[in-house]
């Protein structure tokens, strides 16, 4: 029956003719309708090779919605889900570039949260990486029996006034079987309930594809989170950038091996390691991304997500290498019927 309530959208909208939203349909001239009505032409569109649907599609009507979804929702039907280069990895152009600190700063940037008593309340972060999907963690998604939501676009958590932020419920994850004890394998990917369209505060990261085995070691990354300032601390209401150095994995391993951490966890070239002397990220930046500047293409490139530490800003903090990862982000949204 979801098809049928499309279906009358669709008859209606093309009725609505003369105005704004009017379609054309058999060649005739006239604009398209909203984003709004394309993507749920969209996704019946996307489901026609079901049983229950693909009756439609041998019908005269069918295949209007076909020509329609082909000609008028140009934009979201032949763009790959993984964005170009020219959509990825850049701020808002307004206020000096290397304020790290301001509002737009760092457009791909998601809260993950519950409603507690009606309150939002941040509990990881993550990143932007399609207009569906948001790149995390796994210990922030596996734990959590409720609905949690995702917040993009926001800038103080507390006030609503600066910004028109949008909350989306989050309707899956996935990851590549994340294990507790070993912390290896802590990455995820959340299913937003629909796709977002991108605009000067929501915009995603790009992927790190030409750094799919660099280890970035010496070379210094911003890290973005609403992590609390000190272990135990208050969460910041603002989003708090910092710029830390990659270490090795080695000189990593060396500062944990007198902490309970260090007998317990053993890096791997999946994980990198930054911060400690030099600033680190704390607890509820999980999931946040470590974020890689190329001066060449002027892109942000997510190469790391706060995975786990020890303490706050003693010792370094642990990242997934999002570069270990690219065959399974790759794979998993390409298996998204999203
Ligand atoms: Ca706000």
């Amino acid at each position: 029956m979801l098809w049928l309530g499309t279906i009358l959208l669709f008859v209606n909208t093309v009725e609505s003719q003369g105005g704004p939203r009017c379609v054309s349909l058999g060649g005739s001239n006239g604009s398209c309708g909203s984003q709004d009505e394309c993507s749920s032409y969209l996704s019946l569109v996307r489901q026609k090779d079901e049983a229950s649907v693909k009756p439609l599609f041998r019908t005269t009507l069918g295949n209007e919605l076909l020509n329609y979804v082909s000609r008028c929702c140009e934009s979201a039907s032949s763009k790959p889900l993984i964005p170009s280069e020219e959509e990825c990895g850049f701020s808002e152009p307004s206020g000096p570039a290397n304020d790290l600190q301001r509002r737009g700063a760092w457009p791909w940037f998601a809260v993950i949260g519950l409603h507690i008593k009606g309150i939002f309340q941040a509990f990881c972060g993550g990143s932007l990486i399609t207009r569906r999907h948001v790149l995390t963690v796994a210990h922030c998604t596996i734990f959590s029996k409720d609905t949690y939501y995702v917040r993009l676009g926001d800038y103080n958590l507390n006030t609503t006034d600066e910004a028109d932020h949008l909350e989306l419920a989050v309707i899956s994850h996935t990851h590549p079987g994340y294990n507790k004890d070993t912390r290896r394998d802590d990455i995820s990917i959340i299913t937003l309930e629909k796709d977002v369209v991108f605009s000067d505060y929501i915009r995603p990261v790009c992927l790190p594809f030409n750094y799919r085995t660099k280890d970035f070691v010496n070379e210094r990354l911003a890290v973005v989170g609403y992590g609390s300032t000190s272990f135990g601390g208050q969460q910041s209401k603002l989003p708090i950038a910092a710029v830390l150095n990659v270490l090795s994995l080695r000189t990593c391993h060396n500062s944990y091996k007198e902490t309970v951490l260090g007998r317990q966890v053993i890096l791997t070239d999946s994980q990198m390691c930054a911060g400690g002397a030099s600033g680190s990220s704390c607890t509820g930046d999980s999931g946040g991304p470590l974020n890689f500047f190329d001066i060449n293409t002027r892109r942000f490139y997510i190469v790391g997500l706060v995975s786990f530490g020890y303490g706050c800003g003693e010792f370094p903090e642990v990242y997934t290498r999002v570069g270990a990862y690219l065959h399974w982000i790759e794979n998993t949204l390409n298996d998204s019927t999203l």
